[in-house]
């Protein structure tokens, strides 16, 4: 709350969004895709003031757009005064290089970005440590003319490093920073080791899903604890696990970082440790925001990325949340074409995901408390089963 405060707004930075419709990115997506863009902008403490879109085959490899676009973004950026140009995928240096040179303003990918707002939430040294060392991974092989020279006075997005502290653009010291970085996240790594082994054999469980679909929200209702929940991407960076008791049987809980589309990959190399505990859990729990419109590709993020960090076996619980905010669009009658999740009622829509998904699933909302203890007494049973075969002559801890 004080950081919004404290944002004074002659200090936000401008932004224009770009993106691409290519043969690998759906027209139709494109729209939701830089509302994503432009919520990272504002998370980061930008404002997203205009957008351009291009059709292309592929990126243009030098400048991303082409020259056109360029051009007519080169207008607007100069007309409009604007503080940096924000691209929806990850730029190679000499992209960044040209357009720089062409826009004359700030040059940011998604990932830079992403990398700056996960070092503004960085708050425990775990954490820190883990982005500091995304971030200069990500800047070494971009440092030749990067607009770093531009902005070393400056600071503001994209230069941040965790505690608002700039980060360091001389390729040497980046250098020794990197190995530095890696030895310190090796040795906390083997405390969070011992600490998780020292937990014992408890069931523990970790709440894992898209960005802001109400994971801490969700967390705090059941642990009745207080975690930052607010509605900005990436409100949680690390990993709190709480004791949790439903009626006789006790658990871990925990609640980590979102995931997002196009999460940079060394971010997720980085962050392996903190998702050690999604990878040593029992159980998982996806909870899915159902009143978001790309709620499904949504999923599919999620089930690729817990891929990448290797869960793939896990018992899951799919939880629906923020039914309260659900909507649809009714079809009129004559309307023959096929309907999509858009037009299906609340009911609809958890019949027809129920008949399709195996797993167990629920509809709930974490703000109103609907179905909340449905919820409870699924996740009891689920956590009952993985019990009974760890204890097997042990009906109650208690
Ligand atoms: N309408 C509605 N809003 C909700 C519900 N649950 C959570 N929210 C809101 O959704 C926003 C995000 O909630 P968080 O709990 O921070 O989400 P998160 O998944 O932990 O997000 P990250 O930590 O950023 O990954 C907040 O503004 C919550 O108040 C719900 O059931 N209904
Ligand atoms: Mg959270």
């Amino acid at each position: 709350m004080l950081e919004r405060q404290s944002n004074n707004k002659t200090e936000l930075e401008k932004a224009v969004l770009i993106g691409l419709v290519t043969q690998k990115q759906d027209k139709s997506k494109i729209d939701e895709y830089l509302d994503e863009l432009a919520f990272l902008v504002e998370t980061a403490g930008g404002i997203p003031v205009k957008r351009f879109i291009q059709s292309l085959e592929s990126p243009n490899p030098k400048t991303y757009v082409g020259s056109g676009k360029l051009d007519e973004i080169r207008q607007y950026v100069k007309a409009g005064e604007i503080d940096m140009a924000v691209f929806d995928d990850e730029l190679g240096a000499s992209q960044i290089r040209n357009l720089e040179k062409t826009l004359e303003c700030k040059i940011l990918d998604r990932t830079n970005l992403i990398l700056d707002i996960f070092a503004k939430r960085a708050k425990t040294a775990h954490a820190k440590v883990q982005v500091e060392l995304a971030q200069y991974k990500y800047l070494l092989p971009r440092l030749a003319g990067m607009w770093t020279h531009l902005e070393r006075q400056r600071g503001g997005i994209g230069l941040r490093g965790p505690g608002e502290t700039e980060i360091e653009t001389d390729r040497r010291i980046i250098r020794d920073k990197i190995s530095l970085l890696k030895k310190k996240l090796i040795q906390i790594d083997k405390q969070k080791a011992t600490q998780r082994k020292n937990r014992g054999k408890m069931v523990r469980v970790a709440l894992v899903g898209y960005t802001n679909v109400g994971k801490s929200t969700l967390m705090n209702l059941v642990s009745k604890s207080d975690i930052f929940a607010e509605n900005k991407l990436f409100a949680t960076l690390d990993t709190t696990v709480r004791k949790v008791v439903i009626e006789n049987l006790p658990f871990l809980l925990s609640d980590t970082v979102g995931f997002i589309r196009k999460l940079p990959h060394d971010l997720v190399e980085s962050f392996k440790s903190t998702l050690d505990e999604v990878r040593e859990s029992d159980i998982l729990i996806h909870v899915v925001d159902i009143s978001h419109s790309e709620f499904e590709d949504q999923i599919k993020t999620v089930n690729e990325t817990l891929g990448e960090i290797g869960v793939n076996d896990k018992p899951v619980i799919m939880v629906f949340n923020k039914i309260d905010a659900y909507t649809y669009v009714k079809k009129d009658e004559d309307d023959l074409t096929p309907s999509t999740h858009e037009n299906y009622t609340l009911a609809e829509l958890q019949s027809s995901w129920m008949a399709k998904d195996n797993h167990p699933c629920i509809f709930i909302s974490a703000k109103t408390k609907a179905n909340y203890d449905e919820f409870k007494k699924l996740l009891y049973g689920n956590i009952r089963e993985v019990h009974a075969i760890r204890y097997p002559y042990n009906d109650f801890l208690y």
